[in-house]
């Protein structure tokens, strides 16, 4: 087995214990033995041993190597573009009010419908390779723009198949409760029901790694989402929450009672809900991208998290809509600019 020697580089470990911010070495070795980094610390500390097994010494030329970076909240498999809603955003519309005017989410499920499964992995592939050359090794790929067991199922399959296309490792999530489709139009508890239903099969079928859902006043209430992760939870899979994004419904709280990996959004979040996820052990995920591109005011409370020691991490939210953007990196950026998050917490994030 080759085992390589890289020198010549800085690295960003991020240990939580280390004694340098960004636990940085400044003249670093790593070993890599077949695809396993067997070895990372200062250069003139690697092991005799070490050395003596390296096949080949490779230069980094003084870049600075950090760990994989993971896009945690991402919509990448889609069909169509908003970039009506973007000119009718500037002309003063707001995301909620062209959401119930039949707009936003339910303009890309049409479009999302209406493309083949090779349409979707085309276009979707193109945006996992530019999240991958900006050093994205883990992404997660969420349904919600079927909202049919078909459709679903074929968006996950795409999402799927992604990762077995590409040196990147997916995750998948089940957002079956993303937006009421048109046939479901006024009946919300109806489509739930739907959901419930679809939700076995497709987590039999392997497709689902986590259930997502968006709690709000255009979307789901709390008590429908309920529903849903409780159906999850009895599966054994894990849920996470699109919460307080445009208005507090109390979705944190409704989150961490069932140990949520992530809450996401959360510029309404109350204290309250901070001190829930911290109990539970909640990720809040920053989302800069949507504030930006929907021109939010209201900042997520970035100092009551910092207060109750909820980590912190930063994604793109890629999607059509609200944050039509592949770039991670400018993620971490405005994570710094808009959120004022130190550079360190955006890179750890
Ligand atoms: N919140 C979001 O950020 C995305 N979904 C959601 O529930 C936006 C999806 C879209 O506008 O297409
Ligand atoms: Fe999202």
């Amino acid at each position: 087995m080759s085992v390589q020697l890289w020198t010549h580089c800085r690295v960003a470990t991020l240990a939580a214990d280390a004694p340098t911010p960004y636990g940085l070495i400044e003249d670093a070795a790593l070993v890599v033995e077949g695809d396993t980094l067997a070895w990372v610390g200062p250069r003139v500390e690697l092991p005799a041993a070490w050395r003596a097994r390296c096949t080949t010494e490779q230069d980094a030329g003084g870049a600075l190597i950090t760990p994989g970076l993971i896009d945690c909240h991402t919509h990448l498999v889609y069909g169509g573009n908003r970039a009506h809603e973007f000119e009718l955003r500037l002309q003063g519309a707001s995301y909620e009010e062209i959401a119930r005017a039949g707009g936003g989410i339910a303009s890309t499920v049409k479009a999302t419908r209406a493309a083949s499964a090779a349409e979707l992995e085309a276009s979707a592939a193109r945006r996992v390779r530019a999240l991958m050359a900006e050093g994205v090794t883990t992404v997660e790929i969420k349904s919600g723009y079927g909202l049919t067991l078909e459709r679903e199922r074929k968006c996950l399959q795409v999402a799927r198949g992604l990762g077995q296309a590409h040196a990147v490792d997916v995750r998948t999530t089940f957002l079956g409760v993303h937006a009421v489709p048109p046939e479901y139009a006024g009946n919300t508890d109806a489509y739930v029901e739907v959901v419930l239903q679809m939700l076995p099969v497709l987590h039999a079928e392997g497709l689902v790694d986590a259930v997502d859902g968006f709690c709000e006043r255009i979307a789901f209430s709390p008590a429908q989402i309920e529903r849903v992760f409780a159906a999850a939870r009895g599966l054994g899979l894990p849920v996470k929450l699109h919460a307080e994004q445009l208005s507090n419904s109390g979705g944190a709280q409704l989150a961490a009672r069932y140990q949520a990996l992530s809450c996401d959004h959360l510029e309404w979040l109350s204290e309250d809900g901070a001190r829930s996820m911290a109990a539970a052990g909640t990720v809040a995920v920053l989302l800069p991208g949507a504030f930006y591109f929907l021109r939010e005011t209201r900042l997520p409370p970035i100092a009551l998290l910092r207060q109750h020691a909820v980590p912190m991490a930063v994604s793109t939210d890629s999607n059509p809509g609200s944050s039509p953007c592949t770039s991670l990196l400018l993620m971490l950026n405005m994570a710094c600019t808009l959120f004022r998050l130190t550079p360190e917490e955006a890179l750890a994030g």
